[in-house]
């Protein structure tokens, strides 16, 4: 059961199975989305499609589907380089993401970004930083805003939260510090999402953080409430996520949560994976979380073997399709390398005499 610091219970209320099978269906496809992208973008990488750097997902589906279920379309999103999960369950579409990992106009950063870029306003998703930590100020930012509108612009009409996604290599980040201090000194609606795979590059976590075994520490001297979650889970990454969430809403208090996961590849294309034995990677492998949810939705949602294979196919067609539409967007030409760089702040006021406190030479 997940746990929080407070106590709170956050069962037995088993949020995730009382939904639709309509429902639990579109998470069950957004995993395999997930999966079916990074294991294609692998292959483009190595044909040398891709440049770059290449973190993918793979192990962790639950995590990224699980957590932005709880949320609303409205809530923004933010997170580090793994970015391209957190981006496909958000909605952006996948010949967006994928032509973006081929740097080309079509993508969803303009072919700026890259794979650890993905940006999408329209479905408030703020990133793919690869800077670690680097979100996290930026989360606050969000939060911040968010909440000014809602509450002094619109009234306390409703409150959205941020979601601000990191791993485990970040909490040892003075950025990320500095912002949970801040979020609670100035109440702001964010949850810390700590997507603990048990390595950062090739530190294992209890190697390079103290409290390790328990990283829900890390919220009690902020005053948190916080939870410490199953991520090779997606309905118990529901369960125990959607309670914070409404927490953070109704009261505006930050939370934290720790969600322990697995990567299933290496930390990026180039990673002989030396640190951790064949035996834990297989013991993790067995809790899959895509076998895990499909054979929960064969026996107690009378989800058939057809239906699972049509959903297959009608993912890796999607996937084949991104591909090929990545392929024939144009790259972008030299010109497009300051632009949208940043706003044009002045425009607004251009010809007026304000804001006076800034000198507009
Ligand atoms: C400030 C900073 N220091 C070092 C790096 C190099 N670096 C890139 S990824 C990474 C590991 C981060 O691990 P974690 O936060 O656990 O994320 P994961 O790769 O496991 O998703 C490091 C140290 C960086 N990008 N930024
Ligand atoms: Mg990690």
């Amino acid at each position: 059961m997940p746990m929080t610091t407070t106590g709170r219970a956050t069962e037995p209320r088993s949020l995730a199975a009382k939904l639709s099978n309509e429902t639990l269906c579109t998470w069950l496809r957004d995993m395999l989305l997930i999966r079916e992208f990074e294991v294609r973008s692998m292959q483009a990488y190595q044909n040398k499609k891709i440049g770059g750097f290449l973190h993918v997902y793979i192990g962790q589906e639950a995590v990224a589907v699980g957590t932005i279920a709880a949320a609303t379309a409205r809530d923004p999103v933010i997170t580090a380089y793994r970015d391209h999960a957190h981006a496909l369950a958000r909605g952006t579409e996948a010949r967006y993401c994928m032509a973006e990992m081929m740097g080309r106009l079509g993508g969803c950063a303009k072919g700026k970004g890259g794979s650890m870029h993905m940006f999408d306003r329209r479905r408030n998703m703020f990133g793919g930083h690869g800077i670690v930590g680097a979100q996290c100020p930026l989360g606050i930012g969000l939060a911040f805003a968010t909440k000014y509108e809602d509450e002094v612009i619109d009234g306390g009409a409703s409150r959205r939260i941020t979601l601000c996604y990191f791993g485990d290599g970040a909490l040892n980040q003075g950025s990320l510090h500095e912002s949970m201090n801040l979020a609670g000194v100035l109440n702001l609606p964010i949850i810390f999402i700590c997507e603990n795979n048990g390595y950062s590059m090739g530190t294992a976590t209890a190697r390079g953080t103290t409290m390790a075994e328990d990283l829900t520490a890390k919220a009690v001297g902020y005053g948190f409430e916080s939870a410490s979650i199953d991520g090779m889970d997606v309905m118990a990454v529901y369960d125990g996520f959607m309670p914070i969430a409404e927490q953070c809403r109704e009261t505006s208090r930050p939370a934290f949560v720790e969600i322990r996961t697995y990567r299933f590849k290496g930390h990026s294309m180039s990673d002989p994976r030396k640190y951790r034995t064949k035996d834990e990677e297989q013991r993790y492998q067995a809790m899959d979380p895509i076998e895990r949810f499909t054979k929960y939705m064969a026996a107690e949602r009378g989800v058939t073997e057809d239906e699972h294979e049509a959903m297959t196919r009608s993912v890796r067609k999607e996937i084949r399709e991104a591909i090929r539409w990545a392929e024939k967007s144009p790259h972008p030409e030299l010109g497009e390398l300051y632009r949208d760089v940043y706003t044009d702040i002045w425009g607004p006021y251009r010809g007026t005499s304000g804001p006076e406190m800034h000198d507009k030479s």
